[in-house]
């Protein structure tokens, strides 16, 4: 019989940016003793994880009663829940949907360059350069945009929605794809994001190389 009080089960990888949004969420919200970790064997031949999960994907949760959640911002969402009162629920009405509208484009950002580091990691002789550039000049456009998006009120001030955490993820990808270097010529991202990365839950969750 499943125990309401047991935590739940989250499954990561230290290397994903998607399982780095549920994990800076756990510690925001200090949910530690109600959250067990556990790394995934992702993308392997036959990996255990595929019983647990069929996508082979993280973030996941899994719940005391066995259901399963993937995708990370119903991850998220339901993790800035289990404690009240949530830290990261966009507000309603027309500031809610502003929120919602730059952590969209936040998302893109991160699914891009995603898929761009994705390409890296293949074998020389099967990486696309088209796709690659398709990314890159995506990666660009977008960080242009965002230079002038970053002064909105939602991204300034204290850590307290998705469209935040989600950009400062996407732009620490920096970290893992030397290419993406989004730093010149954008100096108010620059400031937004060096302002934040001493914060301890992006500290503890900084990608691993
Ligand atoms: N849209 C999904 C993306 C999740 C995703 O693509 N996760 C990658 C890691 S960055 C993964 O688990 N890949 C394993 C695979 O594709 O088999 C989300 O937001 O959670």
């Amino acid at each position: 019989m499943s125990d309401i009080n047991s935590p739940v089960k989250l499954y990561i990888t230290l290397t994903s940016p998607y399982a780095r949004l549920a994990r800076i969420v756990v510690l925001e919200k200090e949910l530690g003793d109600k959250v067990e970790q556990i790394i995934a064997k992702t993308r392997q031949v036959d990996s255990p994880y595929y019983q647990v999960n069929p996508s082979g994907r993280v973030p996941c949760l899994i719940l005391s009663d066995g259901t399963r959640l993937e995708e990370s911002q119903l991850v998220c969402s339901y993790l800035d829940h289990l404690d009240a009162p949530p830290l990261f629920e966009p507000p309603t009405g027309t500031v809610g949907l502003q929120v919602r509208r730059l952590e969209a484009m936040a998302r893109s950002l991160m699914d891009g360059v995603s898929v761009w580091i994705r390409e890296g990691f293949r074998p020389v002789d099967e990486r696309s350069p088209g796709i690659v550039g398709h990314e890159q000049a995506r990666a660009a456009r977008l960080i242009d945009v965002w230079e002038n998006e970053i002064i909105d009120s939602a991204m300034q001030g204290d850590l307290n929605n998705m469209a935040q955490l989600t950009l400062i993820t996407a732009l620490q990808l920096e970290q893992w794809n030397p290419e993406f270097k989004w730093r010149e010529g954008h100096p108010r991202l620059v400031e937004w994001c060096d302002q934040l990365s001493d914060r301890p839950s992006l500290q503890e969750t900084a990608p691993v190389l």
